[in-house]
């Protein structure tokens, strides 16, 4: 019998790595939407499949198919036949055994929704005159030239320029407004720092990214997790998370930003759940606290909508 046991451990194998290969090929095909064809990941996933366990020991019979099942689900089917080796000497067993394996990936379709700041605020004290907006971030039209060179276009993927808040004097009080940046769109931050004179007189909302006071702002990418990627990184803002908005104070007042001079700013960039809030915070000077422009939002919200959201397998 212990041919059997070798043969069924065998088999176990075989089964886990078909489930991985047919769960990637679910994924894979669920990525590429409803509209791309199926052929090329089906085919692509039985190739990986052959070529990873081999004839010796899955038969290269081995039948893949796959389909949407509604706008959501797509399914993956994997027959084949696994090889006998030692079970060839049990009787009355087949030397090659069927194996079936299914897979289903679930897309889920929202948009990313964030409301205005609850909190936003420069302080009088920065040097220079400073002011945040918000813009939309579209990696997939950025130009992708040399930014040193002529004819470098900033504003290319980055639009809907938005002031949020300004340290003039006094501050000026900007319409509470957040741009819908659609599907393909990444809800970012971009700071304009220009000479301390313009806190009496401030210059006119800026146009465009180019030019010296105007430089790429940070570039997000957002998840569906709140999460989000810094692509510019120019500004390199603070980032907490906050499980309440009283948690988005200093220390000092009971909450959980620090505080202190000449330090590293903390970057909590990761899962944002809703009902919680992020706390931004960005260095004027050079004195590295972190604390001279603050912004505190709440994690997004998700609505329906046609952008991918997230991509699971059910089980
Ligand atoms: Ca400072
Ligand atoms: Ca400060």
């Amino acid at each position: 019998m212990t041919g059997y046991a070798v043969d069924l451990s065998r088999i176990q194998n075989v089964r886990t790595s078909l489930q991985d290969q047919a769960d990637a090929a679910a994924i894979a095909i669920a990525k590429r939407g409803k509209s791309a064809s199926l052929a090329e990941p089906v085919e692509f996933a039985r190739n990986t499949i052959l070529a990873e366990l081999g004839p010796d020991t899955l038969d290269p019979s081995l039948e893949l198919r796959a389909n949407w099942d509604g706008t959501t689900d797509v399914e993956v089917f994997v027959n084949g036949k696994v090889e006998g080796t030692l079970m060839r000497i049990v009787p009355g067993i087949s030397p090659q055994t069927d194996i079936g394996i299914y897979s289903r990936a679930r897309v889920e379709y929202a948009n990313t929704e964030f409301k205005p700041p609850k909190y936003s605020f420069v302080d009088p004290e920065a040097d220079h005159y400073n002011r945040i907006y918000f813009y939309c971030y579209y990696p997939d039209d950025i130009d992708t030239s040399d930014p040193s060179l002529p004819g470098y276009d900033y504003n290319k993927g980055r639009d809907q320029l938005t002031p949020v808040s300004d340290n003039a004097e006094p501050p000026t009080a900007y319409p509470v407004a957040v741009p819908d940046c659609g599907e393909d769109g990444n809800l970012s931050f971009k700071r304009e720092q220009m000479d301390g004179k313009y806190k009496k007189n401030p210059p006119p909302p800026a146009s465009d990214f180019s030019g010296t006071a105007y430089g790429p702002g940070d570039d997000f990418i957002h998840k569906a997790d709140g999460a989000f990627d810094r692509r510019g990184d120019r500004f390199n803002p603070e980032t907490i998370r906050c499980r309440t908005e009283q948690q988005c104070k200093p220390k000092s007042q009971g909450g959980v930003i620090p505080e202190g001079k000449n330090r590293f700013p903390v970057r909590e960039d990761g899962a944002c759940p809703v009902g919680e809030f992020r706390y931004f915070g960005w260095e004027d000077g050079n004195d590295d606290d972190f604390n001279d422009i603050t912004i505190i939002m709440e994690c997004p919200t998700r609505t329906a909508g046609d952008k991918i959201s997230r991509i699971y397998l059910v089980k």
